[in-house]
């Protein structure tokens, strides 16, 4: 069983994961174990402070080393006396590596994580140098602290574990996965507000259908992540599919 341990000054947010959805049932079913670790209750004095102002000037507040090693430490404790041999300390930051779906599946074979969630400007690098293993980021914008990046990582990883979900096939059936964007999707009715749901998919030829949504996906892929086939040679089918759609598309501006 998989487990998280989460070092935050803010450990009320993580019940984002931990009462909603997909990550509150494969937590209630044993799919994985987590906790949160408050620094400050590793601080002594009244303030319980956590922070200090940066050496050499400027903006912003420093986390302290003292109160994160010792949390950090607590929480590797209690993994290894889980079983867990070595936790691998990873550290939500924007100076880390950018969060994938391959990043995803090599930290889903981890037996057990400790992710540390910044807030302020920063954390003293002696601290990174000392006790953190792997620096992650989930994207090039702002966020105003590690804490949703690392629900962002512990969601991802818990939707790749067994028995996560409703449907076990849809995990290996996702879009990166596959490395292609999803083909749309329709629900009732057949026509709302003078649109109709495409004729194929009410039409009850499964290969067509299959089909129909695989050159959808090709040619969504294309269109918007380019980036995505670049290095990718594509299936003679899947070549096929998407030269077609990209015809059909012609046609259409043409009219
Ligand atoms: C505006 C402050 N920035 C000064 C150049 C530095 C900064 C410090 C702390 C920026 C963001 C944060 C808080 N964010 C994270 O710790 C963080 C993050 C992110 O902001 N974007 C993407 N991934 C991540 S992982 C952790």
């Amino acid at each position: 069983m998989m487990r998280f341990d989460v070092v935050t000054i803010f450990p009320e947010m993580f019940e984002a994961v931990t009462r909603h959805g997909i990550t509150r049932r494969a937590l209630e079913e044993g799919g994985f174990d987590f906790r949160a670790w408050n620094p400050r209750d590793f601080v002594g004095d009244p303030h319980r402070t956590v922070d200090d102002r940066p050496y050499g000037g400027g903006p912003g507040m420093v986390m302290l080393p003292g109160p994160l090693e010792d949390c950090i430490d607590a929480a590797v404790a209690r993994q290894r006396a889980a079983g867990v041999e070595r936790p691998q300390v990873l550290l939500l930051s924007p100076q880390g590596e950018r969060f994938t779906d391959s990043v995803a599946r090599e930290l889903a074979k981890s037996p057990g994580l400790v992710l540390l969630a910044g807030r302020y400007e920063g954390v003293d690098e002696r601290l990174i140098e000392r006790r953190v293993d792997r620096e992650i980021s989930i994207g090039d914008y702002v966020t105003s602290g590690g804490e949703l990046p690392a629900m962002v990582v512990i969601d991802a990883i818990v939707r790749l574990l067994p028995g996560s979900l409703n449907d076990a096939g849809s995990a290996s059936q996702d879009s990166f996965s596959e490395g292609l964007l999803d083909w749309p999707h329709y629900t009732r009715p057949e026509e709302w507000k003078g649109e109709r749901v495409p004729e194929v998919l009410l039409s009850g030829n499964h290969a067509a259908i299959a089909r129909w949504r695989r050159k959808q996906a090709l040619a969504r892929t294309y269109a918007r992540r380019p980036d995505l086939l670049k290095d990718r040679t594509l299936a003679k089918e899947d070549a096929k599919l998407l030269e077609e759609a990209l015809r059909e598309q012609q046609m259409q501006e043409q009219q």
